[in-house]
């Protein structure tokens, strides 16, 4: 298999979508010819015991997860996981395909090793992702089905775009996620109210089982994020996801005027939300970390900060695929440094 660096700068000439398309492209290769990954799999998919955990009704080889938006058609399952992914989470799915904003909608700020990106859920619309989904499920590691309303749908008929998907799709993944916290679609970030996500819980809850997760933007104060995620727990969720992109554009030095930013700048911003969130909600649902993650270190101090898991998506256009690996078999290496004998005793270690 190829090293990343020796792909990076000719990914890095490309424009940050079409650099997309293309490692989309070999990573389709997957679904056609599987044993193309073998080698590369062999390598980088570490399933060390110490890593393994039993959460809603699945084993999760590893924690580390792949972060919503960059399979957002579920066309690349088989080929995320041989890059070494315990989980991965496909979508933004809504109701309805849609094309997006126009480009050029997403940029690298490279010193910053950030991303900064205004796509607005295109997609290819539920009843695709359905049939690719209903080919795969279940898949031998968890899938996550991360789900957003329409940019035509009004506000007051958002309910029922997300009450359609979960119905639509709640069968074919291991946990759903709402997300009312992407900065690129007007008005998404207003839903993050009580009345909306007590409403939505209420007919959620009636629809399915399946665990129902509430992915949170980092753009509010650490108290408003725990009452909106102690409301969204009290209401019904199973989880919440800390955090989305960012649209503090003082982050980095040549900000673009649409979008929010990921990757390195999101960091702390990412981990005092989380935080927050986690010495109020620690042990009463499932915590998932997410922004600025690109190393062990970074993943175990989320990890004892009360995530069950992490996700990782702007550092491996930074880092690579092999940064997959190197945070598992680093996290194996803290969690024995460290006396532990599971993940489990880890997680939330600095909450008790
Ligand atoms: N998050 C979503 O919930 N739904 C999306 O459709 C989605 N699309 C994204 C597209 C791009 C190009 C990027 C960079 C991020 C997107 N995200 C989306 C946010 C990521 O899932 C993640 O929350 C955020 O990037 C922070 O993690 P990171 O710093 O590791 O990138």
């Amino acid at each position: 298999m190829i090293a990343y660096e020796s792909l990076k700068p000719w990914l890095f000439k490309l424009q940050p979508e079409t650099a997309h398309h293309v490692v989309a492209t070999l990573l389709r290769m997957a679904n056609v010819c599987p044993s193309l990954f073998n080698p590369w799999q062999e390598k980088h998919f570490v399933a060390d015991p110490i890593l393994n955990q039993e959460l809603f009704g699945r084993t999760f080889p590893n924690p580390v997860g792949l972060g919503a938006g960059f399979d957002k058609n579920a066309t690349m399952i088989r080929g995320i996981q041989a890059l070494g992914f315990g989980y991965t989470e496909i979508g933004t799915v809504t109701p309805q395909p849609q094309p997006g904003n126009p480009k050029p909608r997403m940029f690298r700020h490279v010193e910053e090793e950030t991303i900064q990106n205004a796509m607005g859920f295109n997609n290819d619309g539920m009843y695709k992702v359905q049939q690719r989904l209903k080919a795969r499920y279940p898949f031998t590691t968890p899938i996550g089905v991360n789900i957003g309303k329409n940019k035509t749908t009004e506000e007051q008929n958002a309910i029922s775009d997300y009450t359609q998907l979960i119905r639509g799709l709640h069968d074919l993944g291991d946990y759903l996620v709402i997300n009312i916290s992407s900065p690129n679609t007007p008005g998404l970030r207003d839903l993050q109210n009580e009345t909306f996500i007590a409403e939505l819980f209420a007919e959620a809850k009636a629809i399915t089982d399946k665990p129902i997760l509430l992915k949170i933007a980092p753009d509010m104060t650490p108290e408003q994020a725990v009452a909106l995620t102690t409301l969204a727990v009290e209401k019904g969720a199973d989880g919440i996801i800390a955090t989305n992109t960012t649209v503090d554009y003082s982050l980095v030095a040549q900000p673009k005027s649409i979008g929010g930013l990921s990757g390195k700048v999101l960091k702390e911003k990412s981990f005092a939300i989380f935080e927050a969130v986690a010495k109020e909600l620690f042990g009463k649902t499932v915590l998932i970390s997410v922004g600025g993650i690109d190393s062990a270190e970074e993943a175990y101090r989320r990890i004892k900060a009360g995530a069950s898991l992490v996700q990782v998506y702007s550092a491996l256009i930074f880092k690579g695929p092999e940064l997959i690996g190197d945070i598992n078999r680093g996290l194996a290496d803290l969690l024995k440094r460290d006396g532990y004998s599971s993940i489990t005793e880890a997680i939330g270690a600095d909450r008790r």
